[in-house]
């Protein structure tokens, strides 16, 4: 295989699990996995300072091509030094390719072999991303990894319609390294295949072929059973390389990503920790917490009294459920805060774990607690 861009480590594989600890250097940090990675679609993760998620162990925030391509654009970030700076923002950045959002569009879209068409929500204007697109746009946003643009469609779709989409994205992934160029930012590609094994193992192959830096699992997520999800990402992770990072798209909840690791998956990203904060819910060391509930409002307990955050070390659960009550911006702020501090929480343990050789026992000690509810 080609060298990495990105000095890819393996440090420490778990016994009896397919779980991994490795370190990789991106152009503007070296990052632990396995890793979490908040989401900040438009240059910012909601409600929330860099200098915060910095403290509270983010390595790598996630932005969206499609959103920033729209607004700012492209120009604003050439002139204004690249995300990093824009955003002021010390760690790393990695940079979704558009397909993904576009897919998620309720209507005017369409794919083609030249790109996905869909209309601006700015300005209503007829846009139409191609690869290269895309990858011309990530450049200018300077992200340390982008990824190619793919088809991503609902997991459940037949045969056909799936090999279509994997084979379709295995050209645009071809297009993505040409229109790459010199740039040093490292690429990934994304395996898709719906919930077929032998089309997940024709896209993992195929792309496999290419020299790209890190390779992700896509098309999960997306409407299928829980069950069927760990299998295919099971089967899909065991394909990829060893030397190169893994990483599962828009997963998920700290249980799932559990999962995930056990199966041999390096990085995640999910918008849950800041979506659910929002209205209310909680992870703490002993479940899922919903401040809105009355029985808190003369609460003086700390949200999670096992939780190193600056928010469970000064504020009373009354407070945080009058700040959720009354919907106040500060509350969406600290509770985001302490849920994406929850999650990063949980990687450092379970690295740590898979670095002692003992990821078994926690995986099954975390399962317990984090299986009770659903968010
Ligand atoms: N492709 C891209 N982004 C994604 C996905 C995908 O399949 C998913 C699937 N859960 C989340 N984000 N490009
Ligand atoms: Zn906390």
């Amino acid at each position: 295989m080609s060298p990495s861009r990105l000095d890819f480590q393996l440090e420490a594989q778990a016994t009896g699990s397919r779980a991994r600890a490795a370190t990789f250097r991106t152009l503007h940090s070296t990052v632990r996995t396995p890793l979490f990675m908040p989401v900040g679609t438009q240059a910012t993760v909601k409600a929330q300072l860099p200098e915060t998620l910095h403290e509270s162990g983010s390595q790598i925030l996630l932005a969206n091509t499609y959103h920033l391509l729209l607004r700012p654009g492209p120009e604003v970030f050439k002139r204004m030094g690249g995300i990093h700076q824009f955003m002021q923002w010390p760690g790393s950045v990695l940079t979704d390719s558009g397909g993904y959002q576009i897919f998620s569009l309720p209507h005017s879209r369409s794919m083609t072999e030249a790109g996905a068409v869909f209309q601006s929500y700015v300005d209503g204007q007829r846009i139409l991303l191609s690869p290269e697109l895309s990858i011309q746009t990530q450049m200018a946003i300077g992200s340390d990894i982008m990824m190619v643009l793919d088809q991503c469609i609902p997991s459940t779709a037949d045969e056909a319609a799936a090999r279509a989409a994997l084979q379709v994205t295995q050209r645009w992934a071809v297009r993505s390294l040409a229109a790459r160029e010199d740039s040093p930012q490292s690429m990934f590609a994304i395996v898709q295949g719906a919930l077929y094994p032998h089309l997940r193992r024709e896209s993992a192959e195929g792309l496999m072929q290419l020299p790209f830096d890190g390779f992700a699992i896509g098309g999960l997520a997306v409407g299928e059973e829980k069950a069927e999800r760990e299998d295919t990402c099971e089967m899909t992770a065991c394909l990829l390389p060893q030397d190169r990072p893994r990483y599962l798209m828009g997963v998920g909840t700290p249980l799932d990503v559990l999962e995930a690791v056990h199966r041999g998956v390096d990085m995640f990203d999910c918008i849950i920790p800041t979506q659910v904060a929002k209205r209310g819910s909680l992870f703490t060391s002993r479940g899922i917490v919903q401040l809105r509930r009355s029985v808190y409002k003369f609460s003086e307990e700390r949200l999670d009294p096992d939780c190193t955050c600056p928010v469970c070390a000064k504020y009373t659960r009354a407070y945080l459920h009058h700040l959720t009550k009354t919907q106040e911006p500060l509350g969406w702020q600290l509770m985001g805060q302490h849920n994406i501090h929850f999650y990063h929480q949980l990687m450092r343990e379970i690295r740590q774990s898979i670095l002692e050789d003992r990821f078994l026992k926690l995986y099954h000690e975390k399962r317990q607690i984090l299986q009770v509810e659903d968010v």
